[in-house]
């Protein structure tokens, strides 16, 4: 970002998001295009790097906060959830974005996902869904297909395939979508509604693991618009996303419920006196 850039009456484009850091995924891997959608969706929603926080654990996908210039946290693996909520309720005037990948998130996250539905803080998580731990070479996911043969798991694991969305809508979540990375502008159009939805908002994001799932390159034939408009009814939208097969994209939940807010009334502590206790 230029020094023009920093001040606050400058609109910014997708670019100025971009660090210098060069992404090291695989050629052909769907997170590219997903980071050039959150760069997008920034620009979009008029946001500034000093006011917005993309928080990760680990994986190829959760590398993300690097390659941006806004604040980043890439922690440990499956715990991003629970950071992201520390920090938004101290710093409730960040923009914060949880970026994951669908072991990070479903598999050794799984029980932090289903709580900050629950909970309901307002901050957007992104899952780059790829059915597969991508690096740590092509281990099977929670939404890994059964019959999936690899090297890894000969024969596949018979294991019936966890379902997020229907699982987020279950625990509470207040807007649930599910994106294609092929499709960058409908995807980051997508995050920056999620973002502006108050609440927790769970995208979904189908984004191609080349390397140890190379048959997802042929997704782009299957997917396409969800042929239901966003409903605010949770047991609506789970009905739907039970019988679909997992390739129709859009908003299918948006709901109202009001976001978490800690009691901040008397006797409550603030973050710095809470800093103050921790104190070397
Ligand atoms: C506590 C812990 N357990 C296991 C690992 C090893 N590990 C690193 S990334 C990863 C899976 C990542 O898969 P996913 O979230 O789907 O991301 P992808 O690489 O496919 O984007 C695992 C098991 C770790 N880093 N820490
Ligand atoms: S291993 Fe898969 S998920 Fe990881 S960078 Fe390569 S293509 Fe992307």
């Amino acid at each position: 970002m230029t020094a023009a850039t920093t001040t606050a009456t400058v609109p910014l484009t997708a670019q100025d998001f971009k660090s210098d850091y060069k992404p090291i995924w695989c050629p052909g891997c769907g997170d590219y295009s997903v980071l050039s959608s959150f760069t997008r969706a920034f620009a979009t929603l008029g946001i500034r790097p000093e006011n917005t926080a993309v928080v990760s654990g680990i994986g190829c996908s959760s590398r993300i906060p690097a390659y941006l210039t806004s604040y980043g946290f890439h922690g440990v693996h499956g715990r991003s959830l629970a950071a992201a909520a520390g920090l938004k309720l101290a710093r409730p005037d960040l923009t914060v974005v949880v970026a994951s990948g669908d072991g990070d998130g479903y598999s050794i996250g799984g029980n932090h996902f289903m709580h900050a539905c629950r909970r309901n803080v307002d901050m957007t998580y992104v899952v780059m869904d790829n059915h597969v731990y991508g690096m740590t070479k092509g281990q099977p996911s929670p939404t890994t297909e059964p019959d999936w043969d690899s090297k890894l798991s000969p024969g596949g694991t018979g294991l019936r395939t966890f379902h997020p969305l229907v699982i987020a809508l279950a625990a509470g979540a207040n807007f649930v979508a599910r994106a294609f990375a092929g499709d960058p502008k409908g995807t980051s159009d997508m995050i920056a509604e999620a973002v502006r939805n108050p609440g927790f908002s769970f995208v979904e994001i189908l984004s191609p693991c080349v390397t140890f799932r190379p048959e997802q390159r042929e997704w782009k034939k299957a997917v396409r618009t969800a042929p239901v408009p966003t409903t605010d009814d949770p047991a609506r939208a789970a009905r739907y996303l039970m019988t679909d097969d997992g390739f129709n994209t859009g908003i299918l939940y948006r709901g109202e419920r009001k976001p978490y807010q800690p009691s901040m009334g008397k006797g409550a502590k603030k973050p710095a006196d809470l800093e103050k206790g921790f104190a070397i």
